[in-house]
């Protein structure tokens, strides 16, 4: 089977939004959340946010504010590279003339979320230099995103505050290739502690799925060459993004009873296949 190289991250790739999905509130005030949310405001294409903040454990909030799906997505990069090194990095790694450059980090992200809605992650950030982006797609096009220009800085300073880790519902392993959940998740606000065994670098997108459409459904008509037109049956539902080998994150998310998947669009290292292909999806059911 030849596999069409689908985007890195696609995830909410013309989907027909639906609002209100992955509404979340804060989280518990025990964890991070005793400190404010740090707020990422999502448009088309930009982030409304703060420049700097401070590090260690961190909530953070995306409003997608915009008119289509988008996501928030944190690479660390060192200080003898720039946001043009990152963005030519994604791009390559995207169109699979490069890999993935050793020197990003990824501490994770808030996977894309339809318009209107809202999530919130709690991720483990080291003082650095970041840089934010979403790999989303408009309905019917293939331009992520992050070539529209939805990437900026954001600096991280010095913990100013120990935060403890907020109470998780669930754990998620992930692995090459696979997700394994330590319970079921049901309906309403869910915490979930994401954990990166590797040794690759993963994610876990969360997408609803349409009726009569299953997980395998979904990678097999993303695997067409052409795609097929028309948005795939799939709504965005947030999710945690790429983490680093050994990373976690905790993410929650705030779903109706129905048909979900977990899946994984991070380029192989081998072959540059996303790893949704090579079996990375799991479809769960929220009752
Ligand atoms: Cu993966």
């Amino acid at each position: 089977m030849r596999l069409r190289r689908f985007r890195w991250a696609m995830a909410g790739t013309a989907v027909a939004c639906v609002a209100g999905l992955a509404a979340c509130g804060p989280t518990d005030d025990s964890g991070a959340g005793a400190r404010a949310p740090v707020t990422f405001t999502a448009t088309e294409y930009a982030y409304d946010g703060p420049e700097s903040i401070s590090g260690g454990l961190t909530e953070i909030e995306l409003v997608n504010a915009g008119e289509q799906a988008h996501a928030l997505l944190f690479m660390g990069f060192p200080a003898d590279k720039t946001l043009d090194d990152v963005a030519a990095a994604v791009g390559a790694a995207t169109d699979g003339s490069a890999g993935i450059p050793e020197w990003l980090t990824f501490p994770g992200g808030i996977g894309g979320i339809a318009p209107g809605g809202r999530a919130s992650a709690v991720l483990d950030l080291a003082p650095g230099q970041y840089a934010l982006l979403s790999f989303e797609t408009a309905p019917g096009e293939q331009t992520p995103d992050v070539a529209k220009g939805m990437l900026r800085a954001l600096a991280v300073t010095e913990a100013e505050t120990v935060a403890t880790a907020p109470a998780a519902d669930v754990t998620l392993d992930l692995a090459d290739y696979s997700f394994e959940m330590s319970g079921t998740l049901a309906a309403g606000e869910q915490t979930i502690k994401v954990v990166n065994q590797g040794p690759q670098l993963h994610e876990a997108i969360v997408m609803r799925l349409a009726d009569g459409v299953t997980a395998a459904d979904f990678v097999e008509a993303m695997s067409q060459q052409p795609p097929p037109s028309g948005p795939p049956p799939v709504t965005a539902a947030g999710g945690m993004g790429p983490l680093s080998l050994g990373a976690s994150g905790f993410v929650t998310l705030d779903l109706e009873p129905g048909r979900y998947m977990f899946i994984c669009f991070v380029p192989d290292a081998a072959d540059g296949a996303p790893h949704a292909v090579k079996g990375m999806v799991k479809e769960i059911t929220v009752q």
